[in-house]
Order: structure tokens, then C-alpha cells, then sequence
């Protein structure tokens, strides 16, 4: 009788100590591990019980990678949404002279259809539909674009001019404000491999980032992994000569991936902060010549691990929408890190950056502007929104200080 008194005691005791513990934990705070949703990427356990990286919706919209085509899932997970850097003066007024043929150009055919309008009649959207898919900024990105203008318009007190241009503005900086920061070169050494379809600039681009990265301070290497012509090698020769930066070179014609792997090699042994790997020109139609860039890129890779740390696709502006294509099979074949548009300065159509951004969400990390080595900027979207559709006042006294007569042509 007794014991059954004992056991009895002890079973309550042991239910009260488990209630009290498990009621502990509930009452005890979460973690930061648990609340942070800061991160973009949560493990979230499907049916089958396997983890899988869930994407945490941004603030800002962007769609879901379930609302894109599979081949630019992979685009959408690595974009970083972060807030635009304030516009600084002198880049803007720098930037308004190298995009001074779109701004003439697209830029001042919008403004036109505002400028001394008292009131948004209904009609201009397709106007401004027109002037958009003339300006490369594709069918798509377009229609995002006016849904924007749409509901501005939409409400009674929003139909002046200002208003709806601010929020045609407003929807462009948006699309554009997927990444701020330039060449990630946290790695030492850095290795960032350049790409590209034939004659888009990529060997310039190369050129203008070793001035840039010699500029300040860091060690920087070349390698010719174009090996089909000679005259590719000595075009790289001449910037590293020019730079007083290193070129690795191999045999003409012979494998690019050896001489990619033996260029790395030699980074890791003399201390360079930054190895840049020049690549032929190839069609991202042509199979053999993306399984050769593939395969390139994972010599790389055995090289050193972790490299390429950037693969960079240079892409000329003044293509037009074949750039939206050729991003979408490089990505599928490389896993893109970024874009450099280059050759801005000879377009009037700047819309293509838009539709990019928009399409593959990949972030345009420098634009070309011209042909010497101060051409090439770190792409902001900011600066380089208000140098397009910014009022010539803002920055009159910035471009004054560089010479230049102010633009008079964008803004309504
Ligand atoms: N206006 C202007 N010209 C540029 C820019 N970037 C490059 N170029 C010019 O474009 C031409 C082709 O540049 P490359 O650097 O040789 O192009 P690539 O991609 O290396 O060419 P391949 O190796 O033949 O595939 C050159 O005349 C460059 O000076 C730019 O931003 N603006
Ligand atoms: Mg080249």
C-alpha cells in the first residue's frame, strides 16, 4: 500500500517537472536566429520532410521565383535588394554627359509629351507605351511601367504632370535598385572573369578596372584567356603595359582554361588582389563555345576554390533587345554575378538597362561610357536615374565645374 502511495507521488511529480519545463520554453524569448527575416534564404521542410531554401519577399516588390520562367530563378535568388545610395552631384553631372544621347534622345521624347500640360489626359499612356518600346525597354518592363502611371492617374488629385512623371520616375528607380556596391574583392586574391558575345567591350572593360583597381592601391593581374587570336593577347598586353599590371599569357590557340588555371595559380603565389580573365568573344547560340566556357570557369574553380568570385557579363547597349537573350543563356551557363553595360554613351535608347533589370534581375554593376579608362562607373541607381530624368537645375553648378553647359532637355 505504501509503496503504491510512493510510486503514484513520484509519477505526478515527474508529469509536473516535464509540464513546467515544456511551459518554460514556450514563455522563454526567441532567439535572433529564429526572428531574423532579414536573411533572404529560410529553410522551410516540404512534404517529402526535405529542407529547401524558401525566398523571403522583399519589401520592395519583386515577384516570387515561382512567377518567373525557371532559367532566371537562379537570377532572382541572387539579387540583393538594398535601398539606392543618395545621388552625389558630381557623378550625376558626369553621368548626365555620357548618357547625354539618351537623355536627348528617349528621355527628352517622354518629358515633350508632359512639358506645359496642365492636366494628364488618359491618351498619353500610350504615348508613353510608344516612346517606351521604341527606347528598348520591352514589352514586358513597359507594361509594369504604365501600370505604375496607370494608378497614378488613377486618382483625381494625381493627374498633374509632376505627379504622374514622378511616379513614371519612381517606378524606374525601383526596377533599377536590385544591387548598389561595385567589384566585390573581399578574396584575396579576387578573380573575376569577364564575358561576352565578340567586339562588346570586354577587353576595354577589363583595361578601364585594372586603371581603376591600380588607382587604389591593388595588385592586379591580366590573363589572355582569349587565345584564338594574337591580336586579342596584344590588345591585352598593351592595357597591362599602359597599367604596369602582370599579363598571363599562353600559346595561340591553345586551351583557355589551362591558361585561365595557371593565371590563378600564379595570383595565389605572388600576392595579387585581383586577377582579371579576359575571354573570346563567343555567340551564347553556339553550344561547343558555352560548354568551353563552362568548362573554363571550372578550371578556375580547381584552381582555386571559390573562384571565379565574380563572372561578369559585359553587354553593348546599343544591341538592343538581343542583350535580354544573350544575359539569359550566359546566366544558364555561368551563374552570372553581374552586368557592365557598356557603350551607353552611343545610344539613344537607354530603356535596355530597364528591361534587364526588370527581366533577369540581374544587377548592371558598371556602365561604359566611352572608350577611356575614367569611362566605366559603378552603376547606381540613384545617381544614374536622376542624371536621366533629373532637372537640369540640380546639377547646373556641377556641370558648369566640369565645362559643360547644362542639359535642357529632360524633365517636363
Ligand atoms: N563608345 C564606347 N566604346 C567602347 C566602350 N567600351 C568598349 N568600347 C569600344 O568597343 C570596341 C570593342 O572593344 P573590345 O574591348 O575590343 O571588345 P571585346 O569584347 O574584347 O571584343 P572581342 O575580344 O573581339 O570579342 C573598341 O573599339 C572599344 O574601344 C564604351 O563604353 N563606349
Ligand atoms: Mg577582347
Amino acid at each position: 500500500m505504501t509503496w503504491a502511495v510512493v510510486a503514484i507521488l513520484v509519477i505526478v511529480l515527474v508529469v509536473t517537472v516535464a509540464f513546467l519545463s515544456n511551459r518554460s520554453k514556450q514563455l522563454r524569448p526567441p532567439d535572433a536566429s529564429e526572428t531574423d527575416v532579414s536573411a533572404k534564404k529560410m529553410l522551410s521542410t516540404d512534404s517529402s520532410g526535405t529542407s529547401r531554401p524558401t525566398s523571403v519577399r522583399s519589401p520592395i516588390a519583386e515577384p516570387s521565383a515561382n512567377e518567373l520562367p525557371s532559367s532566371q530563378i537562379l537570377a532572382a535568388e541572387s539579387c540583393k535588394m538594398r535601398p539606392p545610395p543618395a545621388p552625389n552631384r558630381e557623378e550625376i553631372a558626369g553621368l548626365r554627359k555620357g548618357l547625354a544621347a539618351s537623355r536627348g534622345g528617349f528621355i527628352a521624347r517622354l518629358a515633350s509629351l508632359f512639358r506645359g500640360k496642365t492636366e494628364i489626359d488618359p491618351g498619353l499612356v500610350s504615348e508613353v507605351e510608344e516612346i517606351l518600346l521604341a527606347s528598348d525597354v520591352g514589352v514586358k518592363t513597359t507594361q509594369t511601367i504604365l501600370e505604375r502611371v496607370r494608378t497614378s492617374m488613377g486618382k483625381k488629385d494625381e493627374r498633374d504632370p509632376h505627379a504622374v512623371w514622378a511616379a513614371l520616375r519612381g517606378e524606374v528607380l525601383q526596377i533599377l535598385s536590385l544591387r548598389v556596391d561595385g567589384l566585390n574583392v573581399s578574396s584575396k586574391p579576387t578573380v573575376v572573369l569577364m564575358v561576352g558575345v565578340n567586339g562588346v567591350g570586354k577587353t576595354t572593360t577589363i583595361g578601364k578596372l585594372a586603371t581603376q583597381l591600380m588607382a587604389r592601391g591593388s595588385k592586379v593581374m591580366l590573363a589572355a584567356g582569349d587565345t584564338f587570336r594574337a591580336a586579342a593577347v596584344a590588345q591585352l598586353e598593351v592595357w597591362g603595359k599602359r597599367v604596369g599590371a602582370e599579363v598571363v599569357k599562353g600559346k595561340e590557340g591553345s586551351d583557355p582554361g589551362a591558361v585561365a588555371f595557371d593565371a590563378t595559380k600564379q595570383a595565389i603565389e605572388k600576392g595579387v588582389d585581383v586577377l582579371l580573365i579576359d575571354t573570346a568573344g563567343r555567340l551564347h547560340t553556339k553550344t561547343p563555345l558555352m560548354d568551353e566556357i563552362r568548362k573554363l570557369r571550372k578550371s578556375v574553380s580547381k584552381a582555386l576554390d571559390g573562384a571565379p568570385h565574380e563572372t561578369l557579363l559585359i553587354l553593348d547597349a546599343t544591341t538592343g533587345q538581343n542583350a535580354l537573350q544573350q544575359a539569359a543563356l550566359f546566366h544558364e551557363t555561368l551563374e552570372l554575378t553581374g552586368l557592365v553595360l557598356t557603350k551607353l554613351d552611343g545610344t539613344a535608347k537607354g530603356g535596355i538597362v530597364v528591361s534587364i533589370c526588370d527581366e533577369l534581375k540581374l544587377p548592371v554593376r558598371f556602365i561604359g561610357l566611352g572608350e577611356r579608362a575614367d569611362d566605366l562607373r559603378e552603376f547606381h541607381a540613384g545617381a544614374f536615374v536622376e542624371a536621366l530624368f533629373g532637372s537640369p537645375d540640380d546639377v547646373a553648378g556641377a556641370e558648369a565645374s566640369e565645362g559643360q553647359a547644362p542639359a535642357s532637355q529632360a524633365q517636363p
